[in-house]
């Protein structure tokens, strides 16, 4: 386990500190053995300006370093690529081993070697957070370094809260950041559609106008979805869209209500759903799963539905996806649908966790439907491990962030983190405890294999804004991709917290809000 190199979140696979270390504002040359990584440099080059004040010369791409100190970058190198081959599947086309990369610091500067431009982006990412958690001193050294799973993701919940375009942005940096590579966006729910479909325009005209609470509502046009979905791309980040399909449909029923299952009084809620046996449903549901090779297409709570209406729904939208050339994702419930192994469902009700929490069997009449579906899902993770559908892991004691902050044993500050931010269902978790885990323990006996990697989930219901969303996302993020890449059975809650607070300078550089967690000795 890489000790020496604190700055570095997640923990690389091996890190050996060499003697001494290197100021990287005194690099003369910043050069590249390859043309095709222009772009990709030249955007290090501002991140590192923008997280850390440096300033590297301009790049060039030279066959040797002509002066010294310099910042080195080569990709096709041989042998790093085997360095490790992570589990589970990737969200793109890139294949296991592409994130690898091999980083040299000494005196004399910089060395980052990849097999591809991927894992010279992660390679670069390192330096990023070295330099910045270092004051711009970075430890000479040397790191060979690889992902744990492929999918490490974050699934943001856009509809309770409208995000607009920048503050998105803002989060696909944070991802990039800690070495993520998935940003699930859930698209629709029934407070709002946030998703313009050209053959649909009442679901943005109509379904868009609101949030949850009265807050302003909003959507992106598809010029703007394609154009957020390149700068996630030049990030090494995949958008997964979610159209939440046949239950929190309560957006499109308010702007179409002939596609409901039956007619739904009062304001919108997750009761509503979709009628299974019409053409004009399915002829909605193939027109609005439209964008990326993913597609999410939730299979949630739908609680106005019976389980064979459930299960024969998923497994329509599912069978649309395949004919679409694309590949089905859905929340877990979704593997009583008839899915296979293309598939991936993602785990989220951790039941055991639950059941800890309180006494499911105590529950009043009316959240009867909760105990309910506690008991159903039991059987979830099994049966996935039966079909080889992959499995996504969002345990919620780890990886929801919208539990609320605060411990409420030890952290004096329980108080300011209980306020108003985070879901009063689910009990306040320390830092500690949300980042202390280990994915395979959330499974237990289902075949490692079948594991995809793991996944964060943001619900905004107490959202109000930006600042909001900042204080859920960090610092708890980092211990998601902590999970989904780092080595198992390394996590040090001692050497989390230190890089935590050796992050916070990049973290307010970026001008990025956090809840300062009483936990940590932030600077
Ligand atoms: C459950 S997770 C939901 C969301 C809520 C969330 C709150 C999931 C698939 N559905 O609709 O926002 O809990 O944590």
């Amino acid at each position: 386990m890489a000790e020496t190199l604190l700055g570095l979140i997640p923990s690389p696979v091996t890190a050996r500190r060499g003697e001494g270390e290197l100021v990287l504002a005194e690099a003369r040359t910043l050069s590249l053995g390859d043309a095709a990584l222009l772009p990709l440099v030249t955007r290090f080059r501002d991140t590192l300006r923008c997280l850390t004040g440096i300033e590297l010369p301009v790049p060039r791409v030279e066959e040797a370093v002509s002066a010294r100190p310099a910042v080195r970058i080569e990709s096709g190198a041989d042998g790093v690529r085997e360095l490790a081959v992570p589990g589970g599947r990737r969200a793109d086309d890139g294949d296991a081993g592409c994130e690898s990369y091999a980083l040299e610091v000494d005196r004399e500067g910089v060395r980052v070697r990849a097999g591809e431009a991927e894992g010279v982006h992660r390679g670069l990412t390192s330096v990023v957070q070295l330099a910045g958690s270092g004051g711009g001193r970075v430890p000479c050294g040397r790191v060979l370094d690889a992902p744990r799973f492929a999918w490490r993701g974050l699934s943001l919940d856009v509809v309770r809260t409208f995000l607009p375009i920048d503050e998105v942005k803002r989060v696909i940096d944070m991802l990039s950041l800690y070495k993520m590579n998935v940003l699930h966006l859930h698209l629709t729910d029934d407070e709002g559609w946030r998703l313009e479909i050209s053959s649909w325009p009442r679901l943005t005209e109509i379904g868009a106008r609101g949030a949850r609470n009265g807050r302003p509502g909003g959507y992106y046009s598809r010029e703007e979805f394609r154009d957020l979905v390149a700068y996630a791309r030049e990030r090494f980040v995949t958008i997964v869209p979610e159209i939440d399909v046949p239950g929190h449909v309560g957006a499109a029923l308010a702007a179409h209500p002939d596609l409901a299952h039956r007619p739904v009084a009062g304001p919108p809620t997750s009761f509503g759903s979709l009628a299974p046996g019409s053409d004009l449903v399915w002829r909605f549901v193939r027109e609005v799963l439209t964008e990326g090779a993913y597609i999410h297409i939730g299979g949630d709570e739908a609680f106005g539905m019976t389980d064979d209406d459930h299960a024969r729904f998923v497994s329509g939208a599912v069978r649309l996806v395949r004919e679409l050339g694309k590949k089905a994702i859905g929340w877990q419930e979704a593997v009583r649908g008839d899915l296979g192994p293309d598939e991936i469902v993602q785990y989220w009700i951790d039941f055991a966790a639950e059941a800890a929490a309180r006494d499911v069997s105590q529950f009043p009449a009316d959240l009867a439907f909760l105990a309910t579906m506690f008991a159903k899902a039991t059987g979830d993770l099994p049966e996935a491990a039966r079909k080889r559908t992959g499995v996504l892991l969002s345990p919620n004691a780890h990886a929801y962030l919208d539990r609320p902050h605060g411990d409420p044993s030890t952290d004096p500050s329980q108080e300011a983190g209980r306020g108003r931010l985070g879901l009063r269902s689910y009990p306040a978790t320390s830092l500690e405890a949300f980042a202390d885990w280990e994915p395979l323990d959330v499974a237990p006996g289902i075949d490692p294999s079948v594991i995809v990697g793991v996944e964060a989930a943001l619900w905004c219901e107490t959202v109000q804004d930006a600042d909001d969303l900042e204080q859920l996302l960090l610092p708890r993020l980092p211990g998601v991709a902590e999970a989904g890449w780092a080595p198992p059975g390394g996590f040090s809650w001692e050497r989390h917290r230190t890089g935590l607070a050796r992050h916070a300078g990049m973290w307010r550089r970026a001008d990025w809000g956090w809840y300062h967690a009483a936990s940590v000795e932030w600077p």
